[in-house]
């Protein structure tokens, strides 16, 4: 029978094509962990661990999801080599926290798992698209000026995305909306402050309601469900969580209270792909919009996040660009847009794995670490 025999991770550094400036920091490069799981027949899934490198988005960071995953959640779930994905996801349920720790090896080994199957990810998701609508994140320009933000939402408008988010924070909100919705009247448009702002900030979120927005995301602290539920009321723009929303539990809140009428769906950030879908089956029933979101991944987690995208409840385009948008040379072969999409993989598993020279070549650190002993 298959069984884990060995897992690997990694640690490669990504130089971003430029540095992506948000409401928390300024990223000049990626550093992310990647999973490799190795079975007995020498089949190996893949999985990206999406956490940053400094606690900024979240609690979680690189250093903290290594040690967590070697030090409990490898040896908690897959110590006996399951490759059930189903098993290892209840083992890691009785460990609190470190969603984006735990998404990655329930990946991991649930990439493993298809492959001996020979099933594609967006098949066993229950994918209904064979390509995903694509939108972009633009960071605020490092110079704070509205020509730069212009000449970059320019070049993203040229190659064919079909919406732009801009992050947003108090002081560069509404100048930056208004320029980018005189400049392109008609492109689908949307804002996300990644918990910059307070509840007294509603004047000036309703301030750029006049500009058609499809949604505003994350305005206030992840913890404030009923800010944002207050909020929603005195906005005629949608309220979308991201940060927010870590659980079926957390969404079902959030859409009970009214704190979100549209769910941004990130893997990392509610611990996995089945976390994921039934977070979109309950959207779905509750009519919530749900799109996904990103945290520039590398092609390993991209592939998967388009197979999630392809799901029924997915109607509004995610975070998911091209390879392009953040790297140069990515690890996988490149995902490219066409007329604005990504094409869902449709190989076993993500359907995508790193190419062995340029995974090495970026590689920093790396450990195995023996899983199964019978
Ligand atoms: C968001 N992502 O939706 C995030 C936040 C984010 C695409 O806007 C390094 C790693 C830098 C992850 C910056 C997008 C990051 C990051 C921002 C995630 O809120
Ligand atoms: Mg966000």
């Amino acid at each position: 029978m298959t069984r884990l025999a060995e897992l690997r991770l990694y640690r490669i550094d990504m130089p971003l094509v430029r540095p992506f400036r948000t409401s928390f920091g300024t990223q000049d490069t990626r550093d992310v962990l990647l999973l490799q799981a190795i079975t007995n027949d020498g089949i190996s899934g893949w999985a990206e661990c999406v956490a940053m490198e400094w606690p900024g988005y979240s609690y979680e960071y690189v250093d903290g999801a290594v040690d967590v995953l070697a030090e409990h959640l490898i040896p908690a779930a897959v110590a006996d080599g399951t490759i059930d994905p189903h098993v290892v996801h209840r083992r890691m349920s009785r460990l609190m926290g470190h969603p984006m720790a735990k998404a990655a090896l329930e990946t991991a080994v649930l990439d493993a798992w298809l492959r001996t199957e020979q099933r594609s990810l967006a098949d066993y998701l229950g994918a209904v698209r064979t390509e995903v609508d694509c939108g972009v994140s633009v960071g605020i320009p490092v110079d704070e000026s509205i020509d730069s933000l212009l000449e970059e939402v320019s070049g993203y408008v040229d190659a064919g995305y079909r919406r732009i988010k801009l992050k947003i924070q108090p002081g560069w909100d509404v100048q930056a909306v208004r320029a980018v919705r005189e400049t392109w009247p008609d492109i689908p448009l949307q804002t996300d402050a990644n918990q910059a702002y307070t509840r007294d900030d509603g004047p000036v979120l309703a301030a750029m309601d006049p500009y058609d927005l499809l949604l505003v995301e994350q305005p206030l602290p992840e913890d404030d469900l009923l800010g944002h539920a207050l909020l929603a009321q005195q906005i005629s723009t949608p309220v979308c969580l991201d940060e927010s929303i870590i659980s079926v539990a957390t969404a079902d809140t959030a859409i009970a209270f009214k704190a979100a009428s549209i769910i941004n769906i990130k893997p990392g950030r509610v611990g996995g792909y089945l976390e994921s879908r039934e977070i979109h089956d309950l959207c779905l029933e509750r009519g919530v919009p749900v799109w996904c979101g990103g945290m520039l991944e590398t092609g390993v987690g991209r592939a998967a996040n388009v197979a999630l995208a392809a799901l029924p409840g997915f109607t509004l385009p995610g975070d998911t660009s091209a390879s392009s948008r953040y790297y140069a040379v990515d690890i996988t072969p490149p995902f490219v847009l066409d007329d604005g999409r990504l094409r869902v993989p449709t190989g076993p598993g993500i359907g995508v794995e790193p190419v062995p020279a340029i995974l090495d070549e970026l590689t920093t650190w790396s450990a195995v670490i023996d899983v199964a002993n019978p």
